[in-house]
Formats: C-alpha cells, structure tokens, sequence
C-alpha cells in the first residue's frame, strides 16, 4: 500500500516514539505532530510577526516568530517564500519557542572560582568584567605564545562572528564538528569526482526524482524539511525508493527495496552496483564518452565485483543487488544517490562517499532534472575592514597528516591541546567554544578530558549549561536565535534567496548576541576597526542595500529571492559542460586522490566485527531532536524525553530482556553508560547491531528535564578510525554489550 504525502510527513514526524510520542504529544496540548499541515493556521490577529531563521538544526528554515500583545512568542511559523521550508516548519523547528522558554538558561555571565572550602564553582559576573578577563587573557596566550594558539571550536551561526574576531586578532585555528564529525568526506569526495561540494542543503533534485537511493541515510527521522517534503512527494508520484540500513528506518519502510546490509559493507554493495551497471550495459555511452574520466580504468577495477562476490560481504541477495541497479539504471539520469550527511562512519568513509559520487556519475545524474541539480547562491558583500593578519600556523598545519583535509580537523585542535601537543608540533593552549557541546559531539572522552585539563583557559559561549560549560574559566550567555540579529542566509538551492534573522523579542535575561560579545572583545583588543559599526543592523542594511534590498524591506518580507545568474539548472542533452576538476570531466578515476597517494577507485576492506556477545553500536536523529542541544527543550522533551535501545528480538532472547527494561550498555573498552537505558525489541534492527538516538543521557543536574534521561551514545564511542583522506573521525567502529544487574555496575 502506498503511503500519500500527509502520512509520510506524518510517520516522519512520529519517527521513533510512534504512537507513544502521539499520544504524549497529544496530551501535552500540542499540535506539534500535525505540524507540517499547521502552517496554513494563521495567527492570532493581533500578532505582529518577525521574520527568523531557524537555528535548531542547520537546514535553517525562513520563519516567521508570532508576538501577541504581551510581547510573548505565540507561535513560530515557516516562510511561504522560503525554499528550505516551503512555508512549513518541522516539529523541532516549531518547537524552536522551547530554547527561548527554557526556565534553565544561561541567564548571566559567569566565571570560575572557589568557594570557601577550596572548591571550584561559579559565580554571576557582569558582562564588564567577564569580557575584560576574556580580553586579558586572549592578549597574555597571544603575547606568550602567539594568537594561533587560542583556537576556536564553533557550530551554528554565532560561529560567523567571532571567527571574524579571531582572524581580526590572528588565528586561523579553527575547526567545527560539521566537517571532521558530520560532512566532510562526502564533500572531499564529491569535489574529487565533480569538482563540486555538495554543501548544505544538498543539491538532490528529489521534487522530479524517478528513483532515491538512501544508504544509512534516514531522512524523515532526519528532519531536513525541504528534502522530507519532496521525498513525501515523492512517494506520492510513484518513486522508486531504494534504502540501504541495518535497521528498517522510517524511510525504509515507505521504500519498495529495503536492503538490511550488515553494517561497515556498504562499499562492497555500491561496487557490485557498478559492477551491473557497466558489464550489463545498462549506462548511456554518449554520457560517458562525453562527460567522464577514466570509465575503462573503473570496468578493470570493478570485473571481479560481482553481486556474488558482494553477497558474502554484505549479507544482500544477489538478485537484489542486480534488480536494484536495473532500477536505477532505468530511472537516471533522474535518480539520486544520496550522499548522505553525517557520514563519518567508518574511517574509509571518504572513499564510501567516492563510491557513491562515482555511482552518481556512472548513472549521469549531476547536473540532470531528477538528479542533481546545479546550486547556486548570492553572494553577500564583506562589510569593509581591513585584511587579516596572517598567523604563523593555521588549522591546515595542524591538519597537515590529511592530504584532502578542507576545513579545520577538530580532533587535531584538541590533539595540540595535549600537555606535549601530542603528535602535533604546534601547541594550542586556550579555546573559545560556541555552539558546540563537545563533551557529547567528540569521540574519545579520555582525549578530550586531557586536552581540557591542559590547556591555560576556556571561555564558553551557549545558550544552556550544557556539558561543556561545566570546564568553562568564563560562560558567556548567547541570546538564542529569536532576540537576535545575526548575518544573512544566503544558502545554495535551485535559485538563490536570502533570508532574514532580527530580534522578535528582547533579550528574556541579561543575555547578548554573539556579534555583540565579539565586537566587545575585539574593541578591548584594540581591533576597533574590524568591528566599524554600533549595532549589527547597520551591517545588514549595508549588505541588504548592495544586492538590491534594504533592512526595512526584508523586515517585512523575511525572504528575497533572486534570479539565477551564472548558469543553467541542469546541464543540458549533449550539451558542452567542463566539471570544475584536473580533467575537466566527471572523475571515475581520480587524479586528486591518486596523486596523494590513495586508491583513486574505492576498494573495500573489511571491518573489526564484534566480539560474542558484543553488538555494532549504530546511533542516528529523531524527529523532534537534534543532537544533544533540544533534548532539554521544554517543548520537544514531551514529544520524545529519552532514548531507547534498539534490539533484534534473537538479540533480546539471548539476553533475557523484555521491553523497557533498563539495562546499562558497556562497550569493548569496558567503558559503562553513566545512565541506564530502557529496551526496544524490535525486528527492524539486525541482530549483529543496536541502535539508539543520539543526544541523550545528559549529565548535567541543571539540565532538569534532561538529566539522567536516556543514555549517551558518545560516551560509548572511544574506539575511532580516522579518514586518511581528510581526518574524519569514524565513530561506528564501537562495539556494546549489556549489563542487567545495577548491583554489576554500583560494585
Ligand atoms: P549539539 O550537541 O547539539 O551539537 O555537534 P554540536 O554542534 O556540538 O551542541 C550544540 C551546542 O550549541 C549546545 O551546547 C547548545 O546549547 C548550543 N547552542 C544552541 N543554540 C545556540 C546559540 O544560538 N548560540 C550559542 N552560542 N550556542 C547555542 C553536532 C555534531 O555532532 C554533528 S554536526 C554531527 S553530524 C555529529 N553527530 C554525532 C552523532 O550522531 N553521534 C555522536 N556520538 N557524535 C556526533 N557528533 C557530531
Ligand atoms: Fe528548523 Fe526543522 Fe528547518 Fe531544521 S529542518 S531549520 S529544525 S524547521
């Protein structure tokens, strides 16, 4: 039976809690989970509306923040006009009110100091002193060691604007878990075959697609909303959809193909679907002449990658492996394989990602109407300052190991922060950390313990006291997203637009907006000019006001779009088309790779298994959660409160548990869940695997409706394989098993 559009948005935004979390929903007086169809609801009349865009995940959707009379947020809605939302927004995304609400905010600066006994705790500053310490010590680590040895680890938008002030005050040591954790080796990959990142939203013309392809990919739990929008469409218009997972996610249950791959294999698959694809003949010769490098090279590579071949390794039918790729073959050039998004997974997963890229440009689907289409985005002129200076070392010297390395490696900033740098030979000896919560977000818990132990001072910047905070010399408290301005979107999509973030309401505490922190700091560092302006608006309205728009205006619209300007959408039947690599065509064989010494063709190597008794850690989103950052959200903790874990009914047999039972989970380093976590029996995960959603278990007793709910998947990360390529961090290498007598883990 298919599944229409409604429902599958519908069973998207239920995902994992299924009928529970409708009926939590339900009695929480909400009508979070009908979300999607509740935009066309108009506001209160007497409302007055801002416009926003959203900052609770990072697909940022243009919004609309609804303020009665009262000067209270009503409601939060999605932009008509916007192409990331298509007017709608999605469960977390409304539930965005929640980060504004929460009674447990970071209300004031605070710094570090001991109480009577000795004790180290914190204390209230005031925004005066906290910058002044913040200052100080920035100028005493740049005089003493250089100013390359403050690094900045940053995630979301107030990221923007103090990497300003660190390259105004002379550090390049940058990094963000959005690369070396999430996305950076689909984007290594993808630039090495069509000289092109896939960026964020990726560029899958899913709207006209004939056939998607997910591998591990689960979008609908993944809530990005413009993408689960057109994939409900999708599935309404007759779609092929084709889903690679261990575990039968939302998505492959709406999918006419769900292949239960046994996990760390997927290479293999993607090679004998190449294997199909050239020896039955089932490309477009013209397109390949044409548009691509090194077609002969990959028939050599793959002759011996049979469905056979890859039915040993993968556990998938070989029948279904062929069918499957007759499907894609008779859909492209109008199929998709998904690059996926965080894809750090294994540490080969670069090449994983090349394999997809290489599928992609075997099928001809770049560029193509039902494929990829070809982003483009407005650039935003640079408020005039003047350059910055140049620092002796940069994230790339640190990065220096990984030959594709593209963006800072955070794990390597934390590596230099080790007493004796580690491996590295350049020292970091202080962080600023903003928007990310690192305790929950790094692998390797005992890595990121030393390094916070070693370096000279750590100044936070966050909404909530989350993990982090708790090292923190000095906590900054950010306004969140909807009593700030921040800089534009211009994001890449099928025509570029722009949207607007402005205050809605004033700040509910003594909280301030990052651009302000960093134009305080960067004056008390004398760096006064880099920060030429009062308040952030004039910066905005000079910006509006050279691509044709104004702050005024975009105040009432939220949104502008823009006309295409340097190309076509899709590249047209046969037309002359040069992909911006070496070659000037889509790269089979890879001429960047080989040249760094790496296969330049995937190859697939088997992966550790687990031990008896121990099961393949995989963790993954829910729909009303991202990350660790909304699972204290008021709002979003009643659709979903706590995580659970994932096991095959054989797995649970073996073990004697029963549903909802709490078990602790320890892992392959003895390492043991600080919170137990409750069981799901299920058969939509392998018996070689479990599963459970990511951000959960919080340590942190200010966390009230958090603390202690759910376990942590981080924490049972200790095990990492890093991408050669680019310096991933492969987290699924972990291996859990579980303990059900408390009385095992209290002795
Ligand atoms: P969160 O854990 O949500 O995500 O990693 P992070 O970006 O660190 O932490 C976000 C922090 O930002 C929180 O402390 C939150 O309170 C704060 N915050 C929210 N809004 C604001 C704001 O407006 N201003 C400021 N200053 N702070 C704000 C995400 C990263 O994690 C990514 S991108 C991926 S894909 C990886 N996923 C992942 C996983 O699935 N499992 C495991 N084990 N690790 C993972 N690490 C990666
Ligand atoms: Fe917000 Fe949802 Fe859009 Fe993410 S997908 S930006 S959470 S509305």
């Amino acid at each position: 039976m298919r599944t229409n559009r409604r429902q599958f948005i519908k069973i998207s935004s239920l995902g994992l809690g299924g009928v529970a979390a409708a009926t939590t929903a339900a009695g929480a007086g909400g009508s979070f989970l009908s979300i999607f169809d509740s935009a066309e609801e108009g506001p209160d009349k007497t409302a007055k509306r801002y416009p926003t865009y959203c900052e609770v995940c990072f697909w940022k959707c243009a919004a609309w923040t609804h303020v009665n009379e009262e000067g209270e947020i009503i409601k939060l809605t999605g932009n008509d006009d916007d192409p990331h939302c298509y007017g709608r927004l999605c469960p977390r995304g409304t539930g965005g009110v929640g980060m504004y609400n929460d009674p447990d905010r970071l209300k004031t600066p605070l710094i570090r100091v001991k109480d009577g006994d000795g004790k180290e705790t914190f204390r209230d500053a005031s925004w005066e002193e906290a910058l002044d310490l913040v200052a100080s010590k920035m100028k005493g680590i740049k005089d003493k060691y250089g100013a390359q040895s403050f690094a900045l680890l940053k995630h979301g938008s107030s990221g923007g604007h103090f990497e300003h002030l660190f390259r105004a005050y002379g550090s390049d040591t940058v990094g963000e878990p959005a690369y070396a954790q999430c996305r950076g080796p689909r984007e290594t990959a993808f630039s090495a075959t069509f000289g092109s990142w896939v960026g964020s939203p990726e560029p899958t013309d899913i709207r006209d697609t004939n056939c998607l392809v997910l591998i591990g990919s689960h979008i609908g739990e993944n809530m990005h909303n413009s993408q689960v929008q057109e994939m409900a469409e999708a599935i309404d218009r007759g779609a092929t959809i084709i889903t690679v997972d261990p575990r039968m996610s939302t998505a492959a249950g709406k999918s006419k193909y769900w292949l239960p791959i046994k996990p760390a294999t997927d290479i293999a698959l993607l090679l004998a679907w190449m294997h199909v694809i050239i020896y039955e003949k089932l490309y477009d010769e013209k397109h390949i002449e044409k548009y691509t490098y090194g077609f002969e090279d990959l028939k050599n590579h793959v002759k011996n990658f049979t469905p056979e071949w890859a039915y040993g390794i993968t556990t998938i039918d070989p029948n279904v492996i062929r069918k499957t790729a007759r499907e894609m073959a008779q859909a492209a050039p109008a199929v998709i394989v998904h690059p996926g998004r965080h894809v750090t997974w294994y540490g080969d997963d670069t090449q994983r990602e090349r394999a997809i890229a290489i599928l992609n440009g075997l099928l001809g689907s770049w560029g193509k109407r039902g494929g990829f289409y070809l982003k483009e985005k407005l650039s935003i002129p640079k408020f005039p300052h003047p350059a910055y200076p140049h620092p002796e070392w940069t994230w790339e010297q640190l990065a220096e190991k990984y030959p594709m390395a593209q963006m800072g490696i955070t794990c390597d900033i934390v590596e230099a922060s080790f007493p004796n740098g580690g491996e590295q030979k350049h020292k970091v000896k202080a962080w600023f950390v903003s928007g990310t919560n690192l305790p929950k977000t790094l692998p390797n818990a005992g890595k990121l313990a030393k390094a916070l132990d070693a370096i000279e001072f750590l100044v936070v910047c966050d909404t909530m006291p989350m993990d982090i905070t708790s090292y923190a010399d000095v906590v900054l408290p950010e306004n969140t997203y909807l009593e700030r301005y921040d800089g534009i979107r211009s994001a890449t999509n099928r025509e570029p637009s722009i949207a607007l973030r402005m205050p809605a309401v004033k700040s509910k505490h003594k909280t301030k907006p990052s651009w302000w922190m960093a134009k305080q700091l960067g004056e008390r560092l004398g760096l006064k000019e880099y920060f030429n302006y009062e308040d952030y608006s004039e910066v905005l309205d000079w910006q509006l006001k050279k691509i044709g728009t104004s702050l005024e205006e975009m105040q009432k619209i939220g949104v502008k779009k823009y006309e295409r300007g340097s190309g076509p959408l899709y590249i047209g039947d046969g037309e002359d088309y040069e992909f911006p690599t070496n070659t000037g065509k889509i790269e089979l064989y890879s001429t960047d790779i080989a040249a760094a010494g790496f296969d330049p063709m995937p190859v697939y190597t088997p992966h550790p298994e687990p031990e008896e008794g121990f099961y393949r850690l995989i963790y993954g989103r829910a729909p009303m959660h991202t990350f660790s950052r909304t699972a204290n959200n008021p709002n979003l903790k009643d659709l979903m409160d706590e995580n659970k874990v994932w096991v095959n009914p054989r797995v649970a047999k073996i073990w004697n548990l029963e549903n909802d039972q709490e078990v602790y989970l320890k892992n392959q380093d003895g390492i043991v869940s600080s919170f137990p976590i409750k069981v799901r029996i299920t058969e939509r995960i392998r018996w070689d695997s479990v599963y459970m959603v990511h951000g959960f278990g919080h340590t942190r007793k200010l966390l009230s409706n958090a603390y202690g709910k759910g376990a942590s998947d981080t924490e049972m990360i200790s095990r990492v394989t890093v991408d050669p390529l680019m310096g991933g961090t492969g987290l699924r290498g972990n291996f859990i098993t579980f303990i059900t007598d408390k009385n095992e883990v209290e002795s």
